[in-house]
């Protein structure tokens, strides 16, 4: 779209029409949008032509950079074909069909099928069905609870967000809904004792999942559900030990374990699914965002075969489904997207290259004043903002709430052209994964003179 008005214009506008999501309506439009205007690669142009790194990659999604021609082709050649049509009463669409199958092949051993939705809250609220269908096909209906965990991000559906672990959304609407219950996060800043390692730590935040299980009880238990990290909670990156021991503890009790990889999906961690980097086989795996990187909205869940046999050879009607589900032109952008990510070997090199350099700059930030801990996942990264810095055996000092200092240091990010998301106090990044080594050069410069500039704003607190 041309840029037909000024920026003043798009605001007032904007502020007459648009409730925007997760927002205070009445301070935004006090204070006017920002106006994103046009992409390239890893940066944004806004209305008043200002170049800005994009180190979010839009919202968790974008991986393959902006402008890519393949995907872009892709969009228009299916809507000259077929723009739109079903997959209800018995019909199927071929990019739909290939892209299952495609799914499937990268997918880890043992998933063979995909049910498609256009996000990833409608692909958790399809898991709530799905799970809760799969024990009444077993003859066990009362297996219906779905353990979650606090601080988890699941989406803004009724159902995504009873799954996640949001307070300021739990406050509206009357969440959760019946049938959910929350463990604590795996994050040690807030849950570690005095001297814990953080191999013990692990093994103590997966042992919640157990004591939850015996206090609902386990025949009523359907399933877990995690992120492999959590993304919009804060980039916590749980230790070694907890994945694999969530496993053992679902596997002890027959339940089904299901990884939220909205986020961590199609290359984010170094490998094609977050749960194979951190060591666990998931029952069901929910995926958005990167799948078409972002280009178009579209979701799903990766059935395994322990579920899909079950819903295939005893299940008759699943009575579930969206019109969008298995959308054309989504799934033809999402085949390009995911052809593009072979092609330029993005998988390998956030693993090989690009993650391990991100580790080494991060690890470097350890010494300035404000860092608490600088940590990173394949491409994926926070940095927790602290008063004091640990010394000894004493524990960094955080800011105190009367201090937004995650807030301060947004600001400065938005003010030098930069898209890090805060947090609380951790400031986090997610760029996209074309990213290549002297960008995050060019992107450590930035986040330095941030931090240098909310320590000068700091420093007295
Ligand atoms: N699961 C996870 C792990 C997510 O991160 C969803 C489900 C929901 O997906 P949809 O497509 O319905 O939005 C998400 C979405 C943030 C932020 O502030 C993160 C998300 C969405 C909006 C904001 O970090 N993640």
């Amino acid at each position: 779209m041309p840029h037909t008005r000024t920026t003043a214009e798009w605001q007032a506008a904007d502020a007459a029409h648009f409730l925007h999501p997760f927002t205070d309506f009445k301070a935004l439009a006090a204070k006017g949008s920002r106006i994103i205007t046009k992409a390239e690669g890893i940066y944004l142009w806004d209305s008043e032509g200002h170049k800005i790194f994009d180190a979010m990659s839009g919202l968790w999604c974008v991986n393959v950079g902006y402008g890519q021609r393949t995907l872009i082709d892709a969009a228009t050649r299916q809507l000259e074909t077929l723009p739109f049509y079903n997959a209800f009463f018995q019909t199927a669409t071929p990019p739909a069909i290939a892209l299952a199958e495609k799914i499937a092949s990268l997918s880890p051993p043992g998933f063979e099928h995909v049910f498609f939705t256009g996000s990833g809250s409608e692909g958790n609220d399809t898991i709530v069905r799905m799970v809760r269908r799969y024990w009444d096909l077993l003859g066990q209906p009362e297996r219906s609870v779905i353990i979650s965990r606090q601080n988890a991000y699941h989406g803004s559906t009724m159902a995504g967000a009873s799954l996640g672990g949001m307070v300021d959304m739990h406050t509206q609407g009357g969440l959760p809904i019946p049938g959910i219950v929350h463990i604590d996060q795996p994050y040690m800043v807030e849950h570690a004792k005095p001297g814990e390692s953080r191999d013990d730590f692990g093994l103590r935040a997966a042992s919640w999942l157990e004591a939850k299980i015996l206090e609902v009880g386990a025949d009523k238990v359907a399933a877990f559900i995690g992120e492999p990290i959590q993304g919009a909670g804060g980039v916590i990156i749980p230790p070694d030990t907890y994945w694999p021991e969530i496993q053992r503890i679902c596997d002890k009790h027959g339940i089904l374990l299901v990884s939220d990889e909205v986020i961590c999906g199609f290359g984010r961690t170094g490998e094609w699914f977050g749960c194979e980097r951190l060591g666990y086989k998931p029952d069901l795996i929910t995926f958005a965002k990167g799948i078409t990187s972002g280009y178009i909205p579209l979701g799903g869940v990766l059935v395994g075969e322990r579920v899909a046999r079950v819903l295939i050879d005893q299940g008759g009607d699943f009575n579930h489904g969206y019109t969008y589900s298995g959308h054309p032109v989504a799934c033809a952008v999402a085949l390009a997207n995911l052809q593009l990510i072979e092609d330029l070997q993005l998988v390998e090199r956030v693993r090989d290259e690009t993650g391990p350099y991100l580790a080494k700059q991060y690890a470097a930030l350890a010494d300035h004043p404000l860092v608490g801990e600088a940590e990173t996942f394949g491409l994926m990264a926070a940095i927790r903002l602290v008063k004091t810095k640990a010394s000894g055996t004493q524990a960094a000092v955080p800011f105190g709430p009367e201090v937004s200092a995650g807030m301060v240091c947004r600001g400065h990010c938005f003010a030098n052209g930069l898209i890090m998301r805060a947090v609380g106090d951790r400031m986090i990044i997610a760029p996209p994964l074309v990213l290549t080594c002297e960008q995050i050069d060019e992107m450590m410069v930035l986040i330095r003179r941030c931090l240098d500039l909310t320590w000068t704003d700091l420093k007295g607190e």
